[in-house]
C-alpha cells in the first residue's frame, strides 16, 4: 500500500458505538421479557445492570476521548421513554438530554440511533411491525427524539440492523416478538421503512437538515459448495435481500425481496426514495450459504477458510469482505459511514491486528472513490451481547462484570495511535 493510502483525512471521523440495553442496565422491554422465558443460549442469563452505563456515563465518556474518539453512538431505549402507550416519560427524556450534553461537553458528537432491536413491552402486543399502525406509533416516538435532540448537532441513525430483527424476529421466531412468518416479515419490513421515512419527516421539521440514515448489517456471503448452482443462487438472492433490500428502498423507493419459497415483495414506496443522507455499514465477517432441500432451504455457516481461527463468538475473520461490502454501497451515492466494526475477542490480544486490517480495507475503498467519512468501533465496551448473553467481549475495555471496572485492553492505544494520527501503522 503507497504511503497516501496509509492516510485518513483530516475531517475523518473515528469513534465508539454501543446501545442502550447492552450498556445502560436497569431496562424493562421486550428483551427482559424474553429473557425471563428463558430464551437466551444460558436460559438463567439476564441483561439487569447490563455494564451500569446510565449511571457511569461521565467516565465512559472520559475512556472514549482517551482513545482519541471524536464520536460517541449510543441509542435511545423506546420503553424509557414511552414505558406505556402515549405515555411519555419526561425524566427519561431530560435524563437523556443531560447525558447528550455532557457528551457533547467532552468533545463527542453524538451518534444517536432511535431503535436498536428492543421495544417497549406493550409495542408487539399492541401495534407490531406487521400492523400498519406500528408506523404511527414510531412516528410519535421519533416526534419526542426529535425534540430531545434539539441543538445537538447529532447525526440519527433511525433503525439499526433492521434485517437482523426480521430474520431473527420475524421469520426465525428467535428473538423478540418471535413470529416464523414469510408472509409478516414481509409486511413488518414495508412498515419498517414507512417508518424511518416518518421518523426523518419528524426530525427535519424540528432540527432542519439533519444527517439521517440507517444501520445495516452487512456480511460477505459465499457459496458453501463454490460449484453447487443453488449455493450460488442463494449467495445472489440472499445477499441482494440481506444486504440491500432496504438501502435500495431508501435509495430508490422501490422495495424488493425475492427468495422463493421463504419470504418475496415487490412493493413501491416512493415517499422513501433518496430517504438517507449517509450510508450506515456494520460489517463483521463472511457467512458461506448451502442449499438444503427442506423449509427454510438455507443452511448458513461460518468457515475459517485461511486459517486465522474463527473470532471467539466463532465468526469468520474476513477483512477482504469489507472491501467489497463498500464498494456494493458506492452504488448509493451518498456518504458512507462504518457505524460497527469489532471483534469477539475475549483475551483481547487479536483486536489490535483486526482492526489494522480491517481499518487497511477502509483505506482501499476510500482509495477507489467510496466516500467513507466515518468508523465507529464496537464496542467501547464489553457488554451484554443478545441470545449469547455475558460470553462475547467486543470492548476496547475490557469489563470485570462483578465489579464492573473498566480496563484497557491493548487495542486501545493502538487505536488512539491511528485515529489521533489519522494514519494506519502496524501494530507492535
Ligand atoms: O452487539 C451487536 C449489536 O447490537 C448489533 N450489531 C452486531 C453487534 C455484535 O453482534
Amino acid at each position: 500500500m503507497r504511503t497516501s493510502e496509509q492516510t485518513f483525512p483530516a475531517d475523518f471521523t473515528f469513534g465508539v458505538a454501543t446501545s442502550a440495553y447492552q450498556v445502560e442496565g436497569g431496562i424493562e422491554n421486550d428483551w427482559a421479557e424474553w429473557e425471563r422465558a428463558g430464551r437466551l443460549k444460558e436460559p438463567h442469563a439476564r441483561c439487569g445492570r447490563a455494564v451500569d452505563h446510565w449511571n457511569r456515563y461521565e467516565e465512559d465518556y472520559r475512556l472514549a476521548t482517551a482513545v482519541g474518539a471524536t464520536a460517541f453512538r449510543i441509542s435511545l431505549e423506546w420503553a424509557r421513554i414511552e414505558p406505556e402507550r402515549g405515555r411519555f416519560d419526561e425524566a427519561a427524556l431530560e435524563g437523556y438530554r443531560e447525558r447528550l450534553l455532557k457528551m457533547k461537553a467532552c468533545g463527542l458528537t453524538p451518534v444517536v440511533t432511535l431503535h436498536h432491536f428492543t421495544h417497549p413491552t406493550w409495542f408487539h402486543r399492541e401495534t407490531p411491525w406487521h400492523q400498519a399502525e406500528s408506523v404511527e406509533v414510531f412516528r410519535r416516538y421519533s416526534r419526542r427524539c426529535a425534540a430531545l435532540l434539539e441543538g445537538l448537532d447529532a447525526r440519527v441513525i433511525t433503525f439499526n440492523e433492521p434485517m437482523v430483527l426480521l430474520l431473527g424476529g420475524y421469520l426465525q421466531g428467535a428473538i423478540p416478538p418471535g413470529i416464523a412468518d414469510g408472509a409478516l416479515t414481509m409486511k413488518a419490513l414495508e412498515n419498517l421503512v414507512r417508518a424511518h421515512v416518518v421518523a426523518r419527516r419528524e426530525l427535519g421539521e424540528r432540527l432542519g437538515r439533519v444527517q439521517t440514515g440507517i444501520s445495516q448489517n452487512m456480511l460477505a456471503f459465499a457459496p458453501d459448495r463454490w460449484w453447487n448452482p443453488l449455493d450460488r443462487a442463494l449467495v445472489r438472492l440472499g445477499g441482494q435481500a440481506y444486504n440491500h433490500a432496504f438501502h435500495e428502498a431508501l435509495s430508490t423507493g422501490k422495495l424488493r425481496v425475492n427468495m422463493p419459497g421463504v419470504a418475496t415483495t415487490r412493493v413501491d414506496l416512493p415517499e422513501a426514495r433518496d430517504s438517507v443522507e449517509f450510508v450506515g455499514v456494520n460489517y463483521y465477517s463472511r457467512a458461506h450459504l448451502r442449499f438444503v432441500p427442506r423449509p427454510p432451504f438455507i443452511e448458513f455457516k461460518y468457515r475459517d477458510t485461511q486459517g486465522r481461527g474463527l473470532t471467539d463468538i466463532g465468526w469468520e475473520d474476513w477483512p477482504e469482505g469489507f472491501l467489497q461490502t463498500l464498494r456494493d454501497v458506492k452504488r448509493y451515492g451518498k456518504p458512507v459511514w462504518i457505524t460497527e466494526n469489532g471483534i469477539d475477542d475475549r483475551a483481547g490480544t487479536r483486536r489490535p491486528q483486526y482492526l489494522h486490517t480491517h481499518l487497511g480495507q477502509v483505506l482501499a475503498a476510500r482509495a477507489e472513490g467510496v466516500d467513507v467519512q466515518g468508523y465507529l468501533y464496537w464496542s467501547l465496551l464489553d457488554n451484554f451481547e443478545w441470545l449469547e448473553g455475558w460470553g462475547p467481549r467486543f470492548g476496547l475495555y475490557h469489563v470485570d462484570f462483578d465489579t464492573l471496572e473498566r480496563k484497557p485492553t491493548p487495542a486501545c492505544d493502538y487505536f488512539r495511535q491511528v485515529a489521533t494520527g489519522k494514519r494506519l501503522v502496524a501494530p507492535l
